[in-house]
Protein backbone atom coordinates (compact mmCIF):
# COMPACT_ATOMS: atom_id res chain seq x y z
CA UNK A 1 0.00 0.00 0.00
CA UNK A 2 1.06 3.45 -0.77
CA UNK A 3 1.91 5.66 2.36
CA UNK A 4 0.29 8.62 3.35
CA UNK A 5 1.83 11.97 1.80
CA UNK A 6 1.91 14.88 4.46
CA UNK A 7 -0.90 17.69 3.86
CA UNK A 8 1.43 20.13 1.67
CA UNK A 9 2.55 17.28 -0.76
CA UNK A 10 -0.80 15.99 -0.73
CA UNK A 11 -2.16 19.92 -1.82
CA UNK A 12 0.41 19.32 -4.69
CA UNK A 13 -0.72 16.05 -5.35
CA UNK A 14 -4.67 17.05 -5.09
CA UNK A 15 -3.12 20.55 -7.71
CA UNK A 16 -2.17 18.01 -10.06
CA UNK A 17 -4.99 15.57 -10.36
CA UNK A 18 -7.23 19.08 -10.69
CA UNK A 19 -5.37 19.89 -13.92
CA UNK A 20 -5.75 16.62 -15.29
CA UNK A 21 -2.58 15.10 -14.66
CA UNK A 22 -1.57 11.78 -13.68
CA UNK A 23 1.87 12.98 -12.14
CA UNK A 24 2.52 11.05 -9.22
CA UNK A 25 4.18 12.92 -5.68
CA UNK A 26 6.79 10.33 -3.91
CA UNK A 27 7.86 11.38 -0.54
CA UNK A 28 11.63 10.10 0.11
CA UNK A 29 13.01 9.06 3.35
CA UNK A 30 15.82 11.06 2.50
CA UNK A 31 16.45 15.11 1.88
CA UNK A 32 15.87 16.56 -1.15
CA UNK A 33 16.23 20.24 0.03
CA UNK A 34 18.92 21.27 -2.09
CA UNK A 35 18.82 20.66 -6.18
CA UNK A 36 22.08 18.44 -5.58
CA UNK A 37 20.35 16.19 -3.22
CA UNK A 38 17.31 15.88 -5.00
CA UNK A 39 19.50 14.82 -7.92
CA UNK A 40 21.13 12.09 -6.23
CA UNK A 41 17.88 10.95 -4.39
CA UNK A 42 16.17 10.90 -7.93
CA UNK A 43 19.31 9.35 -9.31
CA UNK A 44 19.25 12.66 -12.39
CA UNK A 45 21.10 15.36 -13.82
CA UNK A 46 21.32 18.44 -11.56
CA UNK A 47 20.08 20.23 -14.42
CA UNK A 48 17.04 18.19 -14.15
CA UNK A 49 15.87 19.52 -10.89
CA UNK A 50 13.80 22.21 -11.38
CA UNK A 51 14.27 25.02 -8.79
CA UNK A 52 11.46 26.98 -7.79
CA UNK A 53 12.42 30.84 -6.58
CA UNK A 54 10.56 33.43 -5.84
CA UNK A 55 12.00 37.07 -6.38
CA UNK A 56 10.40 40.18 -5.71
CA UNK A 57 9.81 43.54 -7.92
CA UNK A 58 11.43 46.23 -6.07
CA UNK A 59 9.39 49.13 -7.28
CA UNK A 60 5.61 47.37 -7.57
CA UNK A 61 6.54 44.50 -4.63
CA UNK A 62 5.11 42.17 -6.88
CA UNK A 63 6.26 38.67 -6.58
CA UNK A 64 7.95 36.95 -9.52
CA UNK A 65 7.93 33.19 -9.76
CA UNK A 66 11.03 31.56 -11.25
CA UNK A 67 11.78 28.02 -12.53
CA UNK A 68 15.31 27.54 -12.82
CA UNK A 69 17.26 24.38 -13.86
CA UNK A 70 19.24 22.89 -10.83
CA UNK A 71 22.82 23.75 -12.23
CA UNK A 72 22.22 27.24 -13.47
CA UNK A 73 22.27 30.28 -10.65
CA UNK A 74 20.05 32.85 -12.22
CA UNK A 75 21.14 36.28 -13.05
CA UNK A 76 18.39 39.23 -11.35
CA UNK A 77 19.55 41.49 -14.64
CA UNK A 78 18.16 39.64 -16.95
CA UNK A 79 14.80 38.98 -14.41
CA UNK A 80 14.99 42.73 -14.14
CA UNK A 81 14.45 43.41 -18.28
CA UNK A 82 12.08 40.63 -18.59
CA UNK A 83 9.92 42.29 -15.66
CA UNK A 84 10.68 46.12 -16.68
CA UNK A 85 11.89 47.03 -13.08
CA UNK A 86 14.18 45.92 -10.27
CA UNK A 87 14.12 42.41 -9.03
CA UNK A 88 15.46 41.27 -5.56
CA UNK A 89 15.39 37.55 -3.58
CA UNK A 90 12.53 37.14 -2.03
CA UNK A 91 12.66 36.89 1.73
CA UNK A 92 11.37 33.71 3.57
CA UNK A 93 8.16 34.96 4.75
CA UNK A 94 7.51 36.54 1.08
CA UNK A 95 7.96 32.70 0.29
CA UNK A 96 5.40 31.33 2.66
CA UNK A 97 3.25 33.97 2.20
CA UNK A 98 3.04 33.86 -1.78
CA UNK A 99 3.19 30.24 -2.47
CA UNK A 100 2.14 28.60 0.51
CA UNK A 101 5.16 26.29 0.98
CA UNK A 102 8.04 26.67 3.08
CA UNK A 103 11.73 27.06 1.11
CA UNK A 104 13.43 23.66 0.46
CA UNK A 105 9.40 22.27 -0.84
CA UNK A 106 8.32 24.99 -2.85
CA UNK A 107 6.22 23.16 -5.89
CA UNK A 108 5.61 24.90 -9.04
CA UNK A 109 1.93 24.80 -8.66
CA UNK A 110 -1.01 24.62 -5.60
CA UNK A 111 -0.41 28.11 -4.67
CA UNK A 112 -2.90 30.42 -2.91
CA UNK A 113 -2.94 32.79 -5.95
CA UNK A 114 -1.23 32.90 -9.96
CA UNK A 115 1.83 33.66 -9.74
CA UNK A 116 4.00 35.87 -12.89
CA UNK A 117 6.10 32.77 -14.09
CA UNK A 118 9.62 32.48 -16.33
CA UNK A 119 10.65 29.18 -17.11
CA UNK A 120 14.77 28.75 -17.65
CA UNK A 121 15.27 27.90 -21.35
CA UNK A 122 17.79 25.18 -20.23
CA UNK A 123 14.64 23.23 -18.48
CA UNK A 124 13.40 22.16 -22.13
CA UNK A 125 16.41 20.54 -23.34
CA UNK A 126 15.70 17.31 -20.93
CA UNK A 127 12.76 14.68 -21.53
CA UNK A 128 11.90 14.85 -17.74
CA UNK A 129 11.95 16.71 -14.93
CA UNK A 130 11.82 16.37 -11.10
CA UNK A 131 9.88 19.32 -9.00
CA UNK A 132 9.53 20.00 -5.51
CA UNK A 133 6.16 18.74 -4.20
CA UNK A 134 5.51 20.65 -0.85
CA UNK A 135 8.14 19.20 1.72
CA UNK A 136 11.91 19.08 2.00
CA UNK A 137 11.49 15.17 0.50
CA UNK A 138 8.63 15.28 -1.69
CA UNK A 139 9.30 15.35 -5.95
CA UNK A 140 7.09 14.49 -8.96
CA UNK A 141 8.79 14.29 -12.20
CA UNK A 142 6.97 16.34 -15.33
CA UNK A 143 8.40 17.20 -18.97
CA UNK A 144 9.41 20.74 -19.62
CA UNK A 145 5.84 21.26 -21.57
CA UNK A 146 4.00 19.76 -18.87
CA UNK A 147 5.64 22.32 -16.62
CA UNK A 148 5.01 25.63 -19.05
CA UNK A 149 1.35 24.57 -19.03
CA UNK A 150 0.61 23.92 -15.25
CA UNK A 151 2.46 27.07 -14.31
CA UNK A 152 1.45 29.59 -17.89
CA UNK A 153 5.41 30.50 -17.61
CA UNK A 154 7.26 32.31 -19.88
CA UNK A 155 10.26 30.92 -21.05
CA UNK A 156 12.98 33.24 -21.07
CA UNK A 157 17.10 32.28 -20.83
CA UNK A 158 17.58 33.48 -16.86
CA UNK A 159 20.98 31.94 -16.37
CA UNK A 160 23.88 34.02 -14.87
CA UNK A 161 26.65 33.62 -17.38
CA UNK A 162 29.58 32.71 -15.40
N1 LIG B 1 13.54 20.63 -2.91
C1 LIG B 1 14.62 21.29 -3.61
C2 LIG B 1 14.86 20.69 -4.97
S1 LIG B 1 13.48 20.77 -6.04
C3 LIG B 1 14.35 22.76 -3.64
O1 LIG B 1 13.31 23.23 -3.21
N2 LIG B 1 15.31 23.49 -4.22
S2 LIG B 1 15.10 25.03 -4.59
O2 LIG B 1 16.33 25.43 -5.18
O3 LIG B 1 13.92 25.21 -5.35
O4 LIG B 1 14.84 25.76 -3.24
C4 LIG B 1 15.84 26.14 -2.40
C5 LIG B 1 16.19 27.57 -2.79
O5 LIG B 1 15.62 28.45 -1.84
C6 LIG B 1 17.67 27.88 -2.80
O6 LIG B 1 18.23 27.65 -4.04
C7 LIG B 1 17.71 29.34 -2.48
O7 LIG B 1 17.80 30.12 -3.65
C8 LIG B 1 16.39 29.61 -1.83
N3 LIG B 1 16.62 30.05 -0.46
C9 LIG B 1 17.28 29.43 0.51
N4 LIG B 1 17.28 30.13 1.64
C10 LIG B 1 16.58 31.25 1.38
C11 LIG B 1 16.21 32.39 2.15
N5 LIG B 1 16.55 32.52 3.42
N6 LIG B 1 15.48 33.34 1.56
C12 LIG B 1 15.11 33.21 0.27
N7 LIG B 1 15.42 32.16 -0.50
C13 LIG B 1 16.17 31.20 0.05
Amino acid sequence: MEKKLSKSAQKVQDALAGLGLSCQVEERSASTRSAEEAAQVVGCDVGQIVKSLLFRGEVTGQPLFVLASGRNRVCVDKLAALAGEPIGKADASFVREKTGFAIGGVAPLGHPEKLATIVDEDLLQYSELWAAAGTPAALFRLTPKELTVITDGRVASVREMT
